[in-house]
């Protein structure tokens, strides 16, 4: 699994920013009102701790305080504790947090100790950045791609077909695919005969996977994925409009499902 870099995080207000602005020029909401109106919530000052954990590849600098300006910018009363791990957990709910944000190497939880819902970061991840793509005001028809097919992939192409989309995919994991096909009812893209779309969604950990063909002018691309899935060339080239950022918004899906 591709773990987030102190890199990734720098001036993570501003890249929150940026993201909120293309999101709202795409679908005519910001961030908090594509979650509320996912969800059906909105925060009442709920207390967040933020614990960091020092297991497997250990402490990712930025990390922590990164979620604690996200929790600020979407109005959480948050803190991070001062104490790792299990010492960390107990300082939090010590000291009141309702819901206790926490990651290791492989998941990174949402807990809402008071109502007892839990979240997970890929699939909200992949359902709020799905969800954003399928409200683009100028798309063109309900055809929408979706390009990787995982752990955050498969829910948010899950959303899209929920929707009434109809749902393009491709995975080279041909089991990954064949998964998407059988239950959802993708249709699997044709790399050898492409064809274009004002709507994609993408989930990879590789650079350049969307293929030039696929591309229509001023195109939404919303995409979790890092690196980026297109060419800072092919953006300009089709006037693109990128969503994409490293942690806020994935973060955000979290914690109005967790309300
Ligand atoms: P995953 O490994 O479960 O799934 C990625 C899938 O992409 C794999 O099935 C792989 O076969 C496929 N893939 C690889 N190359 C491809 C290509 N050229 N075309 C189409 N598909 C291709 O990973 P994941 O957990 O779903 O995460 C995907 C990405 O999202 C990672 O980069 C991860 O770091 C990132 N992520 C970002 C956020 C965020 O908030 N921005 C949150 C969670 C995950
Ligand atoms: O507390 C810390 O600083 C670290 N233990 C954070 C680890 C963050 N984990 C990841 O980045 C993993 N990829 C798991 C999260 C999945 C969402 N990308
Ligand atoms: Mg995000």
């Amino acid at each position: 699994m591709a773990l987030l870099t102190p890199n990734d995080l720098i001036n993570i207000n501003r890249q929150l920013q940026e993201a909120d602005s293309v999101v709202q020029k795409v679908t005519g909401l910001d961030i908090k009102d594509v979650c509320q109106a996912l969800y059906g919530t909105s925060p009442l000052s709920e207390k967040v701790g933020i614990v960091p954990v020092t297991s497997g590849n250990g402490i990712i600098g930025n990390f922590s305080a990164s979620l604690h300006a996200i929790t600020q910018y979407f109005g959480f009363d948050s803190f991070v504790t001062d104490m790792p791990d299990v010492s960390g957990y107990y300082e939090a709910v010590q000291n009141g947090a309702e819901i206790i944000l926490m990651a290791d190497d492989h998941t990174f939880l949402a807990h809402n100790i008071k109502n007892g819902k839990m979240a997970n970061n890929q699939p909200c991840t992949g359902v709020i950045y799905a969800e954003i793509a399928s409200r683009y005001l100028k798309a063109d028809s309900k055809d929408v791609l979706v390009m990787g097919l995982g752990k955050v992939g498969f829910p948010g192409a899950a959303q899209l077909v929920q929707k009434g989309f109809r749902v393009y995919g491709y995975d080279p994991d041909a089991r990954l695919l064949k998964r998407a096909v059988s239950d959802l009812g993708v249709i699997p893209l044709d790399p050898a005969n492409p064809k274009k779309f004002s709507t994609i969604f993408e989930a990879t950990p590789c650079a350049n996977t969307i293929p030039e063909a696929v591309l229509s002018e001023n195109c939404v691309l919303s995409t979790p994925g890092i690196p980026c899935a297109i060419s800072e060339e092919l953006r300009k080239k089709y006037d693109v409009q990128l969503v994409a950022e490293p942690l806020g918004i994935g973060t955000a899906s979290m914690l109005y499902s967790v309300l």
